[in-house]
């Protein structure tokens, strides 16, 4: 017989960064041949960087667990899911009734977010868990945005974003999107948005500690010292509210705290901030008369502004100088989506919680709250202290925060010690090595994909689904079918027999599955066809039927019917934000100027377009050529120190030592150092081979859990003080033993 392998075309979205791009997979049989963009997606118009390649490869990779496996004392060991579920939830009951509920904790990693099935169900994991002790990758990354929208526009997820395509004046702060592909601002070929900016006569503006490849393209880049944003912010306002007058936005009436505002900013003028954050004050006025004068401006600022001391003042004083410049809420400025599938102002059922703050604090520090989670950068040390209400035991899914969260050598010690720990992840990393059982999904070409979250949180509408690209094995199982299947396990186990009610939720869950959701989500949405059989409106059925996706058009004003403040007003002024200026008054008193300490440097993060966080490393494509694992120092302070291009380093910070390769550059500004995160992965007893050769050191080595933004508990990761000194030389090769 003669098998001639039939070809095939597949359209569908990238689910590996925030981007969305649409993909086009072409096939032999069940062989894929090529992934290239999809020139008849509307949005990403045929875009994809070098990541898209990696579907294939993450899909093929032999290292990838396709079947749940146990830790023994002599190595791991294949298992059935039967029997890895029903351990999993034995020894989750058995810790809780022992210990009390919160001794067992649950960490979700971002991947959670680019997996339809997870934003869907996901949820249940936590909730069947019953534990305060939730951590997520949200506490090193955005969470300071998510507790502004939420103080300031009354839901976590209601976020502005750069209307990018219309703006002609691009702030961008702490942000890199030529490496990242763009965050909180979903945008396809960001290169190509970015350019048309200038294209069309606007500007890009970006504010960075490092000359970064986004700085590059840039009308003008101005270097600022790590940490110092919030105080450059209350320079513009100040400048914009206090000595001049800006026009008045159709919020105007909206608006509760404006004077208040413009009394704090009198306090900072330009001149006052400049000796901390090493811009002089003309520039800090060009900026803001720019704004001033430019019909539709905006400021962006993401991870370098998220993940530093004061993350919750930058995020919140970016809202207000959108807002008082009149660009929020208008074309060009920053603005809301309306998704398809509203998790935000949609039916209660699928929306998204509005978030919360404070509500209960953590054991050992006393942090607060924030949306129901508390700070990953706590969760070492309440696995480490003694007393009742520690953390015994944990659940991961899609997350490896021993090389994602602060100080990770600490929660190495911390996972050593815990009575049980069960992974949900594809791989035997850095962190689920430490597990009982790893419990892994299929890969992601073996499900269906809506991005839930990328959706309202791009600069256009738009909706877009992908079926499976293959079907499953017999073993393959979603993760959702996972959680479902735990959360059964752990009802049945806490009532202490099988009941009849909890297995008809099961099984209903079970078989509706996130894409029936997804289905009434859409029906249900501003766009839907609601339940009527001749209503033209999106269904999943209409989605299937458009394979390169939906436009929903631009950006439209839309806040006032969004809002969802008590009292259905902007609150410019909330109080805990307004409080914490003190923080930031005492950090940087007026008329001191901020030093390095002797002699060290402050170490900042850096992306590159190759890498994905901690888990791409596995990919040979993408970690071919140089090593990207490399300190940058600054020319002067490499002198002053010693160290040589090319020549390995020792950095030390008060947490932890690496030695890592230098590059010497005059990108990075005089004083900062910048390493990339995600690399490390030298540690024994991990089964990713390409990684290992590619092991690199993790930045979260020497970043420091004590190092928070106090306010939201987000990880500080960027000023993190340093020392660094050449590495000893190389110690003579050992005598080979015989
Ligand atoms: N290729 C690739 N793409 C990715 C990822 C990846 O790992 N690789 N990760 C994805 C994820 S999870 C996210 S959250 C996004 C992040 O997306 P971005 O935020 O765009 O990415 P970063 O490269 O971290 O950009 C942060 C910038 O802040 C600068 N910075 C550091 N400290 C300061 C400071 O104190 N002040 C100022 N003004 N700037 C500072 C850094 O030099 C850096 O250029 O990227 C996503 N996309
Ligand atoms: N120093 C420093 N640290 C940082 C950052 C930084 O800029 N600097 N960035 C921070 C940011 S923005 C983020 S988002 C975090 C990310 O932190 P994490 O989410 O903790 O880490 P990732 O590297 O994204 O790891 C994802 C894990 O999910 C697994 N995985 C991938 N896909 C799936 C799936 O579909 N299902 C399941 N079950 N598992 C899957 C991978 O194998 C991997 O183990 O890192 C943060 N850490
Ligand atoms: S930019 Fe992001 S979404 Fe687009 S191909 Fe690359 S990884 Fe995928
Ligand atoms: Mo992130």
């Amino acid at each position: 017989m003669s098998a001639t392998a039939t070809s095939r075309v597949h359209f569908r979205t990238c689910n590996l960064c925030e981007a969305m791009c649409g993909l086009r997979i072409e096939l032999e049989g069940e062989k894929i041949t090529a992934i290239r963009g999809d020139d008849e997606d509307p949005f990403s118009r045929g875009h994809v960087c070098p990541k898209a390649l990696a579907l294939k490869d993450l899909h093929e990779d032999p290292d990838r667990l396709r079947h749940p496996m146990r830790r023994t004392a002599t190595g791991w060991e294949r298992v059935s899911w039967d029997d890895a579920l029903d351990e999993a939830a034995k020894r989750i009951h058995a810790v809780q009734k022992e210990h009390g509920r919160d001794a067992v904790a649950s960490y979700l990693g971002n991947p959670n977010v680019h997996n339809l099935g997870n934003m869907v169900f996901g949820p249940e994991l936590v909730r069947a868990l019953r534990s305060r002790n939730r951590f997520s990758a949200t506490s090193v990354d955005q969470l300071p945005h998510q507790l502004v929208s939420y103080f300031m526009f009354g839901h976590q997820l209601l976020t502005p974003i750069p209307d990018l395509d219309r703006t002609q004046y691009l702030l961008v702060m702490g942000a890199n999107p030529l490496a990242s592909n763009g965050s909180l601002m979903t945008a396809p070929d960001i290169r190509a948005r970015l350019r048309a900016i200038q294209q069309r006569g606007g500007k890009l503006i970006v504010v960075d500690p490092r000359r970064t490849e986004s700085a590059a393209i840039a009308d003008s880049h101005i270097f600022i010292r790590p940490g110092t944003d919030a105080l450059a912010l209350l320079a513009l306002l100040h400048v914009v509210l206090v000595e001049n007058t800006p026009r008045a936005s159709h919020l105007a009436a909206h608006l509760e705290g404006l004077e208040a505002v413009r009394e704090l900013a009198r306090d900072f003028p330009p001149e006052r901030v400049a000796p901390h954050t090493g811009v002089p004050a003309e520039t800090l006025r060009g900026i803001a008369r720019d704004f001033l004068s430019t019909e539709q401006a905006v400021c962006y600022g993401r991870m370098g502004l998220s993940t530093q001391p004061f993350g919750s003042l930058c995020q919140w004083l970016i809202n207000v100088l959108n807002t008082v410049t009149g660009n929020l809420d208008r074309q060009g400025g920053a603005m809301f989506t309306q998704p398809a599938f509203d998790v935000v102002g949609g039916p209660k059922a699928m929306a998204l919680g509005r978030g919360s703050y404070g509500r209960w604090k953590s054991r050992v520090r006393g942090l607060p709250e924030v949306g129901g989670e508390l700070p990953a950068a706590v969760l070492a040390e309440e696995m480490l202290t003694p007393g009742e209400g520690r953390i015994r035991a944990l659940v991961t899914m899609a997350g490896n925060p021993v090389l994602s969260t602060p100080n990770g050598p600490q929660l190495e010690r911390a996972l050593e010690g815990l009575d049980f720990m069960v992974s949900l992840d594809p791989y035997l990393n850095e962190t689920t090595r430490h597990a009982n059982l790893i419990l892994p999904p299929v890969s992601p070409l073996e499900r269906g994909h809506y991005d839930v979250a990328f959706h309202v949180l791009s600069v256009r509408n738009t909706a877009k689904y992908s079926p499976p690209l293959f079907q499953p094995g017999p073993e393959g199982r979603q993760d959702w079918q996972v959680v479902l299947a735990l959360q059964h396990r752990l009802e049945n186990l806490r009532r202490g027999r099988p009941s009849l009610r909890q297995t008809l939720k099961y099984q209903a869950l079970t078989r509706m599955g996130p894409e029936r959701v997804l289905d009434i989500g859409l029906r249900m949405g501003p766009y839907g066809a609601r339940f009527h059989p001749l209503r033209d409106g999106l269904s999943l059925a209409k989605l299937r039927a458009s394979p390169h996706g939906v436009d929903l058009g631009p950006l439209q004003p839309c806040l006032l019917g969004r809002l969802q403040t008590k009292d259905r007003r902007i609150q410019l002024a909330p109080a805990p934000l307004m409080a914490d200026v003190r923080r930031l008054r005492e950090t940087f008193p007026e008329g001191a100027a901020s030093e390095p300490r002797d002699g060290e440097l402050l170490l900042i993060g850096r992306r590159h377009l190759r890498d994905n966080n901690s888990w791409m490393h596995n990919v040979a494509g993408l970690v071919k050529g140089k090593p990207r694992c490399t300190l940058m120092v600054h020319p002067e302070d490499a002198s002053r120190l010693g160290l040589v291009d090319g020549v390995a380093a020792v950095v030390t910070s008060r947490v932890g030592e690496v030695t890592v390769p230098v590059a010497v550059t005059d990108d990075v500004m005089r004083g900062v150092v910048s390493l990339p995160h995600g690399y490390g992965h030298r540690r024994q007893g991990t089964g990713q081979r390409i990684a290992a050769e590619h092991a690199g050191i993790s930045q979260n080595d020497l970043t420091d859990d004590r190092a928070v933004d106090l306010l939201s508990g987000n990880a500080a990761f960027n000023g993190t003080p340093v020392k660094v000194k050449p590495a000893e030389a190389p110690a003579a090769p050992a005598t080979p033993a015989a």
